[in-house]
């Protein structure tokens, strides 16, 4: 059960909560429920859901305690902050993690017996907060976690979507999708602030500098309070809502124009309305530019208003606050920052310019070319024209300091492009000696030997003058600008021409003072493919920090079972705190009682998910086979769709198989779960052709348990909590290149799972600690990627395995051929430039992996050997580790901790 899981001592022993101690100094929980209950929910009776509010309302208030002591001494010590912008925080559910984290769950559990219910009982009552797409989102969460419990002074700032991730369900085989209005019960783990307001402006028109907005709303705070784990550090997710700055408009209302009367009520509205569910950028959108300028002006409002309550000059504001600027969402902070500190503080350019680029530093998390933010420059300048006219004062400076370095790169490039025509011609010239030498001889008449002469000396001459041309028109090529132009803030639109767009990465890149990747071989691609000309200049600004995870939530809350025996292991719950730890695992792996041991926990999980699976599927299927888990964001570059052709094809050949052979199959339940954003075309065909494919195996009577196929709906954070501890084996094969990291796979890894997997992202640094002898690693490296796109072949020349599951497909047998068309044409039509993510290309190689994970599945002992070393090899990933690194490498922040 989730109270054996790791012991820390009780928030309640070290922060005892004035209000509700009793003489004894103990607190009883039980009559604070009850209160709750009655007083706050006036709830009749205490059903589950009442409970569950009852008892995160109780939680709610040890969290404000020690909130406010938290921050009551980080006020007194007025530490160095650091400040993670983000546009998206995917928190999942809180109570579990709160009460262990404060390490109250024997408290709680305690005080719950008295209602008849446990902890574990009423954890399923409370609706994910999925205020993020992905993995982004989350890492911010774990971030969050690890800052806390590392006692770093940070805060997270963000928007409270009143509608966060949509939530996806299938009906007729295809994803729909539904709001996800997840305040509708209130929300136990947010205080509202009406005290903590600021005016945010949009539109309007410059009178010169000065910009006077045409449309402003109220920035509200919204706290969420994040206690670290075995510590009274309680840090701050400050979320911002919406509001009108005129609730009515009087004058409108009495003339009788009602839409008018609400009308700023409702512009207010839509900014904090919803969470755009794209994972990769949606081009252009205003409201979407609103929602990042709104929550990074009231978080820069506010940072600056605190600021200013200690100290009266602001150039000391970098030694007190840094700014992580989480992918390229909030990056317009470069420009409000400026903004802010010229218009409203009256700082001179210059002095604004070095407050800035010492305050903020820059996350880039994808290399995927749809995903980099522009924004037109129309947009941008209807929208924010103060800032678009400051973006432009920042490129001209940027371009002016580049201009002597560009002058030399683009004299370089031109004598280097000089020197490339003259070796050409001067090798044609030697070809041509020969040739002509050859004609001479083969010539026998004088006639012939003074032809082949004139031929020769007219081919020298048309040559040269060719050359001759040809350097001529280099020397008109202005290699000077095109340099320069490589290092515009401002650029033309490659598809548009005539349009003007802002690359929002440059603009984070010229203003931050770090900029980082996500993994090891992703902050490689960065410098090399998408900022080579800035690493020319500022080879330092460029950082690795490879993702991590916490291990509250992905180890030690979520397989409580897994924790247990780790800890009696161990001796000691310290891994939870110093994931290095888990390295002490790596002798139990030879030791077979405890392998025994570790079997029956993963046989545990997976039973609870096979019952989870009966619950929202229907589909019945067995724990003994091999659980094989693809779960992530649906998108063609993370291919579930070559995981799903291979499924087809291994059903085809048990079909195929005589009893006999039948015997020796490896059985296997093959899981799938993710979302696919609404207008993605091609994604929602690869959900809709798994869910077919599950339709037809699981009723197919001949293949009975040795193949199931499974589509989990709403994959979100609490159904990866019960997914992932009962995983076997966990699919990670992106084109190699595409992965900025992935962070589900150190997830995977942790609790024990196999990984199969391409060399992309953190793939390749959880295959140096596990050791690659113990993933299933396929496909080609990153390098070949651009050659292999230029070299693709026909389908029909690749694997004979892929064209005769295609084929299968193609020819109707998940139904719906005519639907599947285009799917199976993105792959296989030549004709039409596809697979652009080399799925044929890969395929042999992973069918081969596949075989080789059957192999090893059948040595029972082995496979559970090899399970307990990716726990124990991968402390590395847990966030603490990251969050040390960023705190140490690039905010400069130290811990700051009551004593
Ligand atoms: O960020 C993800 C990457 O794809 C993963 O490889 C990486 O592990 C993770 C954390 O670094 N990116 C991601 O989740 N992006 C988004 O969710 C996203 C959301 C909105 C948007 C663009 C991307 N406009």
């Amino acid at each position: 059960s989730r109270a054996r899981g790791p012991m820390v001592r009780s928030v309640l022993e070290i922060n005892k909560p004035a209000n509700t101690a009793n003489g004894a100094g103990k607190v009883d929980l039980a009559g604070e429920v009850a209160n709750e209950l009655k007083y706050r929910l006036a709830a009749p009776k205490a059903d589950t859901d009442k409970l569950y509010q009852s008892v995160a309302w109780s939680v709610h208030n040890r969290l404000v305690d020690a909130f406010d002591k938290t921050h009551e001494h980080w006020n007194k010590e007025d530490p160095k902050h650091v400040y993670y912008l983000s546009a998206e925080f995917l928190m999942g559910r809180t109570l579990t993690n709160a009460v262990h984290n404060m390490g109250l769950q024997g408290d709680y559990a305690e005080a719950l017996k008295q209602f008849g219910q446990t902890l574990e009982g009423v954890h399923g009552a409370e609706t994910d907060a999925a205020l993020g797409n992905g993995g982004l989102g989350r890492l911010a969460a774990c971030f969050l976690d690890s800052m806390a419990t590392l006692d770093l002074p940070g805060w997270g700032y963000g928007i409270r979507y009143r509608y966060g991730m949509f939530r996806q369900a299938i009906k007729d085989g295809l994803q729909v999708e539904l709001p996800d209005y997840w305040l509708d019960n209130g929300n136990p783990w947010e205080i509202r602030r009406p005290e903590t307001r600021f005016n945010v402006g949009f539109y309007g028109k410059l009178e010169g500098d000065k910009w006077v907005p045409g449309e402003e709303v109220i920035a509200e705070a919204y706290d969420v309070p994040i206690p670290g784990y075995g510590t009274k550090t309680c840090s701050n997710l400050r979320l911002w809502d919406a509001l009108p700055l005129v609730e009515l408009d009087l004058d409108a209302f009495n003339a009788g124009q009602y839409e008018k009367a609400v009308e700023q009520k409702r512009k207010a509205d839509d900014i904090a309305a919803v969470l755009y569910p794209n994972d990769a950028t949606e081009y252009g959108k205003e409201l979407r530019l609103k929602q990042q300028f709104f929550f990074v002006s009231a978080s820069l409002q506010d940072t600056i208003a605190r600021y200013l309550e200690k100290h009266s000059d602001l150039a000391g504001l970098p030694e007190k606050a840094c700014f992580q600027m989480n992918d390229t969402h909030p990056t317009i902070a470069v420009a409000e920052l400026m903004r802010l500190l010229i218009d409203v503080h009256g700082l001179p350019y210059d002095k604004a310019w070095a407050i800035t680029t010492k305050s903020l530093a820059y996350t880039n998390h994808t290399v995927m070319p749809e995903a980099l933010e522009k924004w037109p420059v129309a947009v941008m300048q209807k929208l924010l024209p103060r800032h678009m006219q400051l973006i432009e004062q920042i490129n001209d400076a940027w371009l002016a300091s580049v201009k002597d370095h560009s002058a030399s790169k683009g004299a370089q490039l031109q004598a280097a492009k000089k020197a490339e025509r003259e070796a050409a011609a001067a090798a044609a010239k030697e070809e041509r000696a020969k040739a002509a030498a050859a004609a001479l001889e083969a010539a026998t008449t004088p006639e012939e030997k003074a032809a082949a002469e004139a031929a020769a000396k007219k081919a020298e001459e048309e040559a040269e003058a060719a050359l001759k041309a040809i350097l001529e028109e280099d020397a008109k090529v202005d290699y000077v600008a095109e340099v320069l132009k490589s290092y515009s803030i401002i650029q033309e639109n490659q598809w548009n021409k005539g349009e003007m767009l802002v690359n929002m990465a440059y603009l984070a890149v010229v203003g931050s003072f770090a900029v980082n990747g996500v993994a090891a071989i992703h902050s490689e691609i960065i410098k090399t493919d998408i900022f080579p000309q800035f690493v020319e200049l500022t080879p330092e600004k460029f950082q690795n920090k490879t993702n991590g995870v916490t291990l509250r939530r992905w180890l030690a809350y979520c397989n409580p079972e897994l924790s247990a025996l780790i800890t009696e292991a161990l001796g000691t719950d310290a891994w939870v705190k110093d994931a290095t730890l888990l390295a002490g695992l790596k002798p139990f792996a030879e030791d077979a009682a405890f392998r025994k041991r570790w079997r029956d926990v993963k046989f545990a999980k997976k039973a609870a998910l096979a019952k989870h699976i009966k619950e929202v599927t229907g589909y019945e299927v067995s724990t003994q086979p091999l659980f094989d888990v693809q779960v992530k964001r649906i998108h063609e570059y993370k291919r579930q769709f070559m995981n799903a052709i291979s499924i087809i094809y291994r059903y085809k050949k048990i079909k195929e198989m005589s009893p006999e052979e039948r015997k020796k199959v490896v059985p296997r339940v093959c899981i799938f779960g993710g979302k696919a954003a609404s207008a993605y075309y091609m994604a929602k065909k690869i959900v809709a052709l798994v869910v077919a494919i599950a339709a037809k195996v699981n009723n197919d009577p001949e293949v009975g348990d040795l193949l199931k196929v499974v589509f989990l709906p709403n994959y979100n954070v609490s159904e990866a909590e019960v997914i992932i501890p009962a995983a076997e084996l966990s699919q990670h094969i992106s084109t190699a290149g595409t992965e900025a990291s992935g962070t589900s796979n150190m997830k995977f890894a942790l609790n024990g799972s196999f990984i199969i997997g391409t060399m992309d992202g953190a793939n390749i640094e959880i295959g140096e600690n596990t050791g690659f002898e113990n993933l299933f690693i396929f496909g080609v490296q990153a390098e070949e990627i651009n050659r292999l796109r230029e070299e693709r072949k026909d389908f029909k020349d690749y694997d004979p395995r892929w064209t005769e599951a295609l084929e299968w497909v193609k020819a109707g047998a998940f139904g719906r051929a005519d639907y599947f068309d285009d799917l199976v044409a993105s792959v296989n039509d030549m004709t039409r430039g596809n697979d652009w993510f080399l799925l044929a290309n890969d395929f042999a190689s992973y069918m081969d992996a596949q075989d080789e994970v059957d192999k090893l599945y059948r040595d029972q002992e082995e496979w559970t050997r090899r399970s307990i070393l990716y726990t124990a090899g991968n402390g590395f990933f847990s966030s603490d580790r990251t969050i040390d690194q960023y705190a140490k490498e690039i905010w400069s922040v130290q811990p700051c901790r009551q004593a």
